[in-house]
């Protein structure tokens, strides 16, 4: 794909006039899509008056570090929340279809595999690794920082932290018209902040992988079909 040439990033299958049934067809079960294949007619007509709203829909999630220090700006965080990332989707069933990391936040777009599921549970599932392997590195090398990491909770008591309280930001993404464009974002973000000049230059971001590279360091779920 010719991102670096500046062309609009789109999921493999989504059509060049930026219309398809990607998302749409996200929203069955490999069970249901034989059916569903002889309704596209309808639902393609039907889908640009209903906005889509049931359990199963794509996730977009921002997070961010504590006090939004820049604790993912070294490749050692970032490959330890990448593989926290790879961890949690497999056990808690959710596909990725996007990610970046930036120094002090995280863009993710996931999408649940089963039609019940509990997003705190997968965010937990990302952070709390970190968070861990952090605090371990942390007590051996920076008394600094474990003092700037560590909070006063409300109930009075210190804790480490790694990641700013509580769940960050989470948007349904609930027409395909907008998955491209936060894809797009995401993969935008480290230009914007003029870390590179192309969106592929960056490695912590899924960028690489929508251009067609593998070597990367987290694949995406190939369910965007
Ligand atoms: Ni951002």
């Amino acid at each position: 794909m010719a991102f670096a040439r500046g062309a609009p990033v789109r999921p493999p299958g989504m059509a060049a006039n930026g219309r398809s049934h990607a998302t749409l067809w996200a929203h069955f079960s490999r069970f249901e899509r034989p059916a569903i294949l002889q309704l596209m007619p309808v639902l393609q007509k039907y889908k640009t008056c209903k906005r889509w709203n049931e359990p199963g829909d794509a996730h977009f999630l921002t997070f961010s570090c504590f006090h939004g220090y820049q604790l993912l700006s070294r490749d050692r965080t970032r490959q330890w929340l990448v593989e926290a990332i790879d961890r949690a989707r497999r056990r808690h069933a959710w596909d990725v279809w996007a990610y970046v990391i930036m120094p002090e936040h995280v863009h993710l777009i996931v999408r649940p595999q089963n039609a019940i599921y509990d997003i705190s549970v997968l965010l937990k599932a990302i952070k709390w690794p970190v968070s861990i392997r952090a605090r371990k590195y942390l007590e051996r090398t920076s008394r600094e920082w474990m003092k700037r990491l560590t909070d006063v909770q409300p109930n009075g008591e210190f804790s480490f932290r790694f990641w700013q309280r509580g769940g960050g930001f989470d948007r349904n993404i609930r027409q395909e018209r907008s998955l491209g464009a936060m894809i797009e974002y995401i993969h935008a973000n480290p230009v914007r902040r003029e870390l590179v000049r192309e969106p592929c230059e960056w490695a912590w971001s899924s960028a690489r992988w929508y251009d067609g590279e593998r070597d990367v360091p987290l694949q995406m779920d190939d369910t965007l079909i």
